[in-house]
């Protein structure tokens, strides 16, 4: 009990704990990788990193299918591997409380886009709560598993990398009993096939009026009275800027969605001008287009449509130039973006990657993705996570010759397997490199089924990377050490000049982990 200072992150995690959840379900990503992380270190709740995030929401909705309570989290881009399972689950419905927690990037300080989980569950007709601090974080979060039991709906938490990363106190209290277990077979709302698929959405739709009723009933969005005619409309984090704007103007916090159009009628209607401030997509500044002419936000120029939205840009619009922002620090300080790391397998294996002199390399994302810059540019495209192989294929099906994807161990395994039946499947002639550093290095060294270990520390069985693709059907699997350049790059010459699909697996510990994992 009492209080302590906490990563956003973590009073998620907390929150979730005391909540009463039977098990957590994420693959890492950052900024939602700590939630994780949080439960399996600090709490005796079951959890597991799944494969990828269509699997942590496959394996959370089985639980919630028991009666009992589960967090599944992910970032942003998570939620469009596992938008298949996302999407059909609102219509199901879930048992046990389903709270989905999701770390958007804006800014894009770890991510390949910006995307708004906002619009995700408007798209899947979900409630979605948008906490504003770390305190918040917690109680939203519980309450979010209220909410979702009360509904039978997954409820998304929507946070932003300034808040997961931040610390700020939270107070800690009880953990609230685990629901039993109580698995009833129930085919009209279990098995989505077409000839449930009316009365399902009909039950999803008519579950929308009671989304507003219960957001109003716990006053998630509110109006703190203000003596200005010009208001401001303040989503998750952003009333934190709002409120250190120290004026007087009436502020409509927005802590849930969707938002009642009444609420923001009445709050519009006597005021002259209205500021929007949302991180992500401009999604209230669309809603506010239609109810008030004059509206100041993302869509008429005057905040940053990209980016992270900051208190500098609040404070430049609001012309409070004199303010402790951080532009004036960014001045002084010097850019450091990521780069591999000193004796980094990654790096030695790119060198001869290099020499082996392919037509174009097709790469993927995670840490071996910094080996695009300068001055290895040893890779061409980025897409999504297991995009290289497939990637590779669709270039290869032009007769472009000497084409390779080079992919990590976890990515491999995220979503790159299929890419590599389907290869061999559609005859493709391409190199596959998996670059295995026995870990997930870039969002801070998780084990990956190839390791062996679980998110609890257990053993587990280990994945065999080189029998797996052999069962595949690839024509060649060779393992090298990238430390050992030589028969590195006499692999990769002989695996170019190949036809079919030809695998040279680079095995080498990260070596931010390698100590450790001798010991
Ligand atoms: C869909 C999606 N999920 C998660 C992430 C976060 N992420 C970036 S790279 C990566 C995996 C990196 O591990 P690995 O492929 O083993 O390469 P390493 O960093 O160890 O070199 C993850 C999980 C992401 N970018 N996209």
């Amino acid at each position: 009990m009492g209080k302590k200072l906490m990563l956003g992150t973590s009073a998620i995690a907390q929150g979730a704990i005391e909540a009463g959840i039977s098990y957590a379900a994420s693959y890492p990503g950052t900024p939602a990788t700590q939630i994780l992380e949080h439960i399996a270190q600090n709490s005796s709740v079951k959890c597991e990193w799944s494969v990828n995030e269509k699997v942590a929401y496959e394996v959370a909705y089985g639980v919630s299918l028991t009666g009992r309570r589960v967090l599944c989290s992910m970032k942003h881009v998570g939620l469009n591997v596992a938008s298949d399972p996302f999407m059909t689950s609102a219509y199901l419905g879930v048992r046990g409380g389903f709270v989905l927690a999701l770390g958007d990037d804006p800014g894009a300080y770890s991510s390949q886009n910006e995307q708004d989980s906002r619009f995700y569950a408007s798209f899947a007709k979900i409630p979605c709560l948008e906490p504003s601090d770390g305190q918040e974080a917690k109680d939203l979060t519980m309450l979010a598993f209220d909410i979702s039991e009360e509904l039978g709906l997954p409820v998304m938490i929507r946070s932003i990398t300034r808040l997961l990363h931040c610390y700020s106190p939270v107070t800690i209290g009880k953990i609230r009993e685990e629901n039993p277990i109580n698995l009833k077979k129930d085919p009209e709302h279990m098995i989505a096939v077409p000839k449930h698929v009316m009365a399902l959405h009909k039950e999803l739709n008519e579950k929308q009026s009671k989304i507003h009723e219960i957001i109003k009933k716990y006053e998630l969005n509110k109006v703190i009275n203000g003596k200005s005619k010009r208001g401001i409309i303040a989503c998750g984090i952003t009333f934190l800027y709002a409120m250190e704007l120290g004026q007087k103007m009436p502020i409509l916090k927005i802590s849930a969605y969707p938002i009642d159009e009444s609420l923001i009628k009445d709050f519009v209607s006597n005021l002259d001008e209205v500021v929007v401030l949302e991180e992500g997509y401009p999604l209230v500044e669309q809603l506010l287009r239609k109810l008030h002419a004059n509206v100041k936000g993302k869509l008429s120029g005057d905040l940053p449509m990209e980016g992270e939205m900051t208190v500098d840009a609040v404070m430049r619009f609001f012309k409070k130039a004199n303010s402790p922002g951080v532009s004036d620090l960014n001045k002084y300080l010097l850019p450091r973006p990521p780069v591999l790391c000193p004796g980094c397998p990654h790096r030695e294996f790119y060198k001869a990657l290099i020499e082996a002199k392919p037509n174009f390399v097709a790469g993927d994302i995670g840490c071996y993705t910094l080996g695009a810059n300068p001055p290895l540019k040893a890779i061409d495209t980025c897409l999504c996570m297991g995009a290289s192989i497939s990637k590779a294929s669709g270039i290869a099906s032009q007769g472009i010759e000497k084409v390779a994807a080079v992919i990590g161990d976890s990515t491999f395994i995220h979503t790159g397997i299929p890419a590599l039946i389907n290869a061999v499947y559609n005859k493709s002639n391409i190199l596959v490199c998996i670059l295995d550093n026995s870990s997930v290095a870039m969002t801070g060294h998780q084990p990956t089924p190839a390791i062996g270990i679980t998110a609890k520390g257990e053993e587990t069985s280990k994945l065999d990377l080189a029998e797996l693709c052999k069962a595949c059907g690839v024509n060649s699997v060779v393992v090298v050490d990238p430390y050992d350049k030589k028969t590195t790059l006499q692999a990769l010459k002989h695996a170019l000049d190949n036809q079919g699909v030809n695998v040279i697996i680079a095995k080498r510990a990260c070596v931010l982990i390698a100590k450790k994992l001798k010991s």
